[in-house]
């Protein structure tokens, strides 16, 4: 459910970009005798010509839409060129897109904080460089504002065409503007220049949309597409907001929406306006309610996150029509790919960035034999994520199993699986100077680990499968992602000094029969101070979860990803709990096995924490990785 987060003091420059038709012009850069012409990526399918994915604005000009086959797209725009999604492994290979967002991101995080939301989207605070620009070099003259910055268009603005790029150009320039429609407009100036360099650097053109917080800049970015900007000044928005349909708004694109529709009879956002912040809270809750009133005003405190790297790391991919999964083993197949690209993804995350995930995710969509309609969902299920490729699609079988008998129940009935997906997620930075703790998550390679790729294996650019997906078109699937802090070096240094005195002592109470000054013991201090305090700054402290809240956590993050969109990822859990039920880095996560192969010297350390004195307060149930498969009832 979404929450309202507290406003900031100061007004704020936020702006949302997010590249036209993306995957074709990655394809049309390839190939540019593809440029200017009607062009779509497909999906690797032989049924009716693949699925689209994307769809070029030429294309979209015939009337060729995303959710046609590529056969209906050929009767609709018969010289359209319809282009393959890279394959391997027998599904989509995104990595060429997934680099091709990194080149933007790149660009445009130079200006401000950055967070890539999506494999082509990104949000900026761009409240220093606007307060910058408007201090230093204020735009003043409407005759040298950027040609892209006077295409802008300004929410409440005359529309006329003849006259509107000299209106923008003054508006732009206003000597008597207040204070925030001037940082909007130095704003939108930037965002003009950046959108200029992604152009020329990259050859991609993209659109954005400018405003004081993340919500109205997103609700804009797409409204004037290709290749353009809106803004949004503050003026405008109760305007903008009375005649915005509820679903346009990604959170409330599901159950929330509907409900607001069927049960209170809104229709737009500006609807909203005519309940009370109590009458709100009644119906959906303190926190839900709260937010509804808040963005009836255009209000959003949520803050652009620091992250150019992916939250987690998704691969799934689904089973149309004929080709759903019935058994076990067909199950198991898809499962070790999926897997097996995971774990490459994960290393290649750690190798190169030095993160670490702890959560591995098993989603499907099942449906009973003959009961194709029920409303049943297959349980999403989690457990801690264990490194090494066979380890992966061992934990991800086991959870397919949990969940298929939950799901059905005792029945002893035939199965059939449209989608499959995997993700690992609840990824943190490594503190600095942890060597021998990244070679046991490593695996003494080859033994432990042995599918592990060869960092020189993996490509270059880990990955963001950042948008939820769910059109059955579809072969293959992104699941929601978003991006994690990148920079492992800057986060230790603000680590290091948030590790407060405090934590360090409730951390060696947590471990007190270790003595005190081994590396993984530094490690292990300096990562759960480190990787407390960045959860209790990012909201992500949390019990740990048994199955069930493992389950509960799962299915909260699914309803969030529908609910809110793929720009953020959230848990069920807000508050911190108290000292010893705070998920943390877990000595009880360390999987024995690949103890036994690692060097003597830190086996002994690492043995000595898992067999620790009996501490009957601090030890939950459901805490080790065996406790997230129980044996199959019969
Ligand atoms: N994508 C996908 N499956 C979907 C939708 C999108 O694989 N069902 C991929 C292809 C898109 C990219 O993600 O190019 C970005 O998706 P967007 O929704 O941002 O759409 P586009 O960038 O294609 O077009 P637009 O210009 O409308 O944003």
């Amino acid at each position: 459910m979404p929450v309202a987060r507290p406003e900031p003091q100061e007004p704020r420059v936020i702006a949302h970009v997010d590249m036209d038709c993306f995957y074709v012009q990655v394809e049309q850069r390839r190939n540019p005798a593809l440029r200017g012409q009607p062009t779509a990526v497909v999906q690797y399918n032989d049924w009716k010509g693949g699925g689209l994915i994307a769809v070029s604005y030429e294309a979209r000009g015939f009337g060729v839409k995303r959710s046609m086959r590529g056969d209906e797209a050929k009767r609709v725009c018969p010289g359209i060129n319809l282009v393959q999604v890279p394959v391997a492994r027998g599904k989509a290979d995104l990595n060429l897109y997934r680099s091709a967002g990194s080149e933007v991101v790149a660009i445009l995080a130079s200006k401000g904080k950055c967070e890539r939301a999506s494999i082509d989207e990104v949000y900026l605070d761009l409240t220093d460089a606007a307060k910058e620009m408007l201090l230093q070099a204020p735009p003043d003259s409407p005759e040298e504002i950027l040609i892209e910055a006077a295409k802008s268009n300004i929410l409440g603005l005359p529309s006329d065409a003849s006259e509107k790029e000299k209106i923008v150009r003054a508006w732009l320039c206003r000597p008597d503007a207040d204070s925030e429609d001037k940082l909007l407009a130095c704003g939108a100036i930037i965002v003009a220049q950046l959108r200029v360099r992604v152009l020329e650097e990259t050859q991609f053109t993209c659109s954005a949309g400018i405003a004081h917080n993340k919500m109205l800049a997103k609700l804009v970015s797409g409204m004037h597409k290709p290749a353009q900007q809106t803004v949004v000044p503050s003026s405008s928005v109760q305007d903008f907001l009375a005649s915005l349909p509820v679903k346009k708004m990604k959170q409330l694109g599901g159950k929330l929406g509907s409900s607001l529709q069927d049960d209170l009879g809104v229709e737009t956002i500006g609807d909203l306006l005519s309940f009370t912040e109590e009458k709100l809270q009644e119906q959906y809750g303190v926190n839900t309610g709260t937010w509804l009133w808040k963005i009836a005003r255009g209000i959003s405190g949520e803050e652009v996150e620091d992250r150019l790297l992916p939250k987690s790391h998704g691969c799934g991919k689904t089973f149309p029509g004929p080709k759903a999964l019935k058994n076990s083993a067909s199950v198991k197949g898809w499962l070790d790919q999926l897997c097996e690209e995971l774990s490459e993804r994960i290393q290649s995350d750690l190798n190169q960035n030095k993160r670490i995930a702890q959560t591995l995710t098993l989603h499907a969509r099942v449906s009973k034999e003959n009961e194709r309609d029920s409303v049943k969902k297959f349980p999403s299920k989690s457990c801690p994520l264990r490194y090494g490729t066979w380890k992966i699609q061992e934990d991800a079988m086991k959870l397919f199993e949990s969940g298929l008998h939950d799901f059905l129940e005792y029945q002893n009935t035939g199965w059939s699986i449209t989608s499959l997906s995997v993700t690992a997620s609840k990824i943190f930075d490594i503190p600095s100077g942890t060597s021998s703790i990244l070679r046991y998550v490593k695996g003494p390679s080859s033994a432990s680990s042995p599918a592990i790729p060869d960092s020189s294996s993996v490509p270059e650019d880990p990955s963001l499968d950042n948008n939820v997906y769910v059109t059955p078109s579809n072969e293959e699937q992104c699941e929601p992602s978003t991006s994690e802090k990148e920079d492992g070096k800057k986060y230790s240094a603000i680590s290091a000094k948030q590790c407060s005195a405090n934590e360090a002592k409730r951390i060696s109470k947590k471990f007190p029969e270790v003595k005190g000054t081994s590396s993984i013991l530094k490690f292990l201090s300096r990562g759960q101070s480190a990787l407390h305090e960045k959860r209790k700054s990012d909201g992500l402290i949390c019990s740990h979860p048994g199955l069930e809240s493992s389950l509960e956590a799962s299915r909260a993050e699914e309803h969030n990803a529908s609910a809110q969109g793929a720009d953020r990822s959230s848990t069920n859990c807000g508050a911190e709990p108290s000292g010893s039920n705070a998920w943390m880095f877990n000595v009880e996560d360390i999987d024995p096995a690949v103890v036994e192969e690692l060097p003597p010297e830190i086996r002994r350390e690492i043995q000595g924490w898992i067999r620790p004195p009996k501490q009957p307060n601090t030890k939950r149930r459901g805490s080790t990785i065996s406790s997230y498969f129980p044996p199959a009832r019969s």
